[in-house]
């Protein structure tokens, strides 16, 4: 299983290369390795599986914070929905996307940063993404809230991009722009 012990952290030099894409179908290795991304986040979220561990609690993980630089994410969370979103998904895309920018009222963190980064880091409001399953389905995601923050965190760690590069240096709490409308959420309300 994946521990903290196979997530690297900031610094190291796969968390800033373009990860290769995944030539389909998927090999069995590779979807045994997204198979435990997704199990990752199942057993961080559980609290005595993560207390027993020593797991940080994720919604996303993305492949290279296990320093496979392949364009692999797990995804755990809600959607706006309250549909419950498990997923595993090879080459995902976001192939469109709001101008109307947003971001979590609470910052973001990673679990690939062991500090806090404070700050407004500006995201797309709502995101349509392209993907493959894990059970090798080509699927179509439309996401807006909380949702769309985690996956656009994720396919950042895809191409080299941390969080916290995209909060504004000079004024790390000045509105995102191009502000049309600014939606301020909370983690626990997406
Ligand atoms: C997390 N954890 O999952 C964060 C980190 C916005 O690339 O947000 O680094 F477990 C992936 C409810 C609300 C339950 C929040 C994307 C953040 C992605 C992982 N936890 C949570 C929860 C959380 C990162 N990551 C703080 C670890
Ligand atoms: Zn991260």
């Amino acid at each position: 299983m994946i521990t903290m012990d196979d997530i690297i952290r900031e610094g190291h030099p796969t968390l800033r290369k373009i990860a290769d894409p995944v030539s389909l179908p998927a090999s069995k290795e590779e979807q045994d390795i997204l198979r435990s991304m997704v199990e990752y986040l199942i057993n961080s979220q559980d609290e005595d599986t993560a207390a027993q561990y020593g797991l940080r609690p994720g919604v996303g993980l993305a492949a290279p914070q296990i320093n496979v630089s392949k364009k692999m994410i797990a995804v755990r969370t809600f959607d706006h929905n309250d549909e419950f979103l498990e997923l595993g998904l090879f080459n995902p895309k976001i192939i469109s996307h709001s101008e109307e920018t947003t971001y979590l009222e609470s910052g973001e963190g990673c679990l690939s940063v062991d500090r806090m980064v404070e700050g407004e880091v500006p995201r797309y409001a709502r995101i349509k993404v392209k993907a493959t399953t894990l059970e090798g389905e080509e699927i179509t995601l439309r996401l807006k809230g909380f949702a769309a923050i985690v996956f656009q965190h994720e396919i950042d760690h895809l191409n080299g991009i941390m969080f916290y590069d995209r909060i504004d240096k000079s004024d790390p709490f000045k509105e995102p722009l191009p502000p049309k409308e600014v939606i301020k959420i909370s983690k626990f309300h997406g």
